[in-house]
């Protein structure tokens, strides 16, 4: 049996030789795991010894698992030896590679802006919000009955002629202004009614003072008391808000197929102070939206009972607030996305 111990030993010096030979050629951390794999894996010669531990009397086992144990042990502490010293390699490596130079100056991000459009469209809603008006919205594909006919355009009116209007179909079109979606609203809805609706508007139109698509915002108020004098309250303060106190509001009379009686409203040109320049064509005045009291003949599209309740609305193009607002002169400019005009807002 002392023999069988002997020559145990002898396989376990050897073993401990090889490995001593291998642990010098190993050069990376995959390379440890296979050198761990063949001294300590489930079919190293060791493993394999403690597994067979049984074929020896029982007198010898604790001599024998305590020198294979040694073995093992003494192997064990060589592989943490070198992965530590390979962690600690990489780690050098990465702190000398991704070292900071804490004296170069930091790289600016560029803020971006909100487009000015946007930013007159949050202005004038919260001029309304703050008047108690709710915020409505609807398609920008439309049908002619909520674009034209409910909206009391006679078939033969102007504004639906092929020559304005952006037609899809006989029937669909693409909405010429933001007031089908108070029809909508209304058909959902019973009276009192405070609503804006902005959004953006086709029509076939290209020049200084037109584009094919610009944006407006629509307003309704419907209650059962509501006069002309209301009318002129709520755009005068809409008009002191966004232009400034200083500014005189005159309403003009004017014509719409939806509203009777209707007006259009303007400022007093704040470049000459009413004296007339180039910008208010020397009239002393810009116009900024139009309005008018709802005309009844309406309300029967709605279902709304026109002996009980009356109503104002008014509609104007946020382009042509911002142009006033900021004294730019081309609409255009809004839709060309020079990023030298955008940045200013
Ligand atoms: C309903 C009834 C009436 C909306 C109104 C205007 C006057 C108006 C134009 C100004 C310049 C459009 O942007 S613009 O081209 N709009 O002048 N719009 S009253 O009247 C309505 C709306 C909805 C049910």
């Amino acid at each position: 049996m002392e023999e069988k111990i002997k020559s145990l030993e002898d396989d376990l010096d050897k073993e401990l030789f090889s490995f001593e030979k291998d642990k010098n050629e190993v050069k990376s951390l995959h390379e440890l795991e296979l050198l761990e794999n063949k001294y300590l894996g489930k079919k190293s010669f060791i493993s394999q010894t403690l597994k067979n531990i049984n074929d020896f009397p029982q007198h010898m086992k604790p001599l024998i698992g305590k020198t294979v144990n040694e073995t093992r042990k003494n192997i064990e502490n060589d592989i943490k030896l070198i992965k530590d010293n390979f962690i600690k390699l990489e780690y050098d490596k990465k702190l000398r590679e991704e070292k900071f130079d804490l004296t170069l100056p930091g790289r600016c991000l560029e803020h971006g802006s909100k487009n000015i459009i946007s930013q007159v469209i949050e202005e004038i809603q919260d001029i309304f919000v703050g008047l108690g008006y709710e915020i409505a919205e609807g398609p920008e594909v439309e049908t002619d009955y909520y674009n034209f006919e409910a909206l009391n355009h006679p078939p033969d009116h102007p504004a639906r002629s092929l020559h304005d209007t952006f037609f899809i179909s006989d029937n669909i079109l693409l909405r010429t202004h933001t007031s089908p979606v108070q029809i909508r609203y209304m058909e959902k809805h019973k009276p009192p009614v405070y609503i804006i609706a902005p959004g953006k508007v086709y029509r076939k139109d290209y020049d200084i003072t037109h584009t094919p698509m610009f944006t407006q915002i629509e307003g309704l108020a419907v209650d059962n008391n509501i006069n002309f004098g209301n009318l002129k309250w709520t755009l005068e303060t809409f008009a002191h808000s966004i232009f400034g106190k200083d500014r005189t509001v005159r309403f003009r009379p004017h014509y719409f197929p939806f509203t009777e009686p209707s007006a259009e409203v303007d400022v007093s040109c704040n470049i000459c102070k009413g004296n007339g320049c180039r910008v208010c064509s020397g009239t002393g005045w810009l116009e900024i939206l139009g309005a008018g009291m709802v005309d009844p003949n309406l309300y029967k599209f709605v279902d709304y009972d026109p002996e009980a309740v009356n109503g104002f609305a008014f509609g104007m193009g946020i382009e042509r607030i911002a142009m006033l607002k900021y004294g730019i002169d081309d609409l255009r400019i809004f839709f060309e996305n020079d990023i030298r005009f955008l940045k200013q807002f």
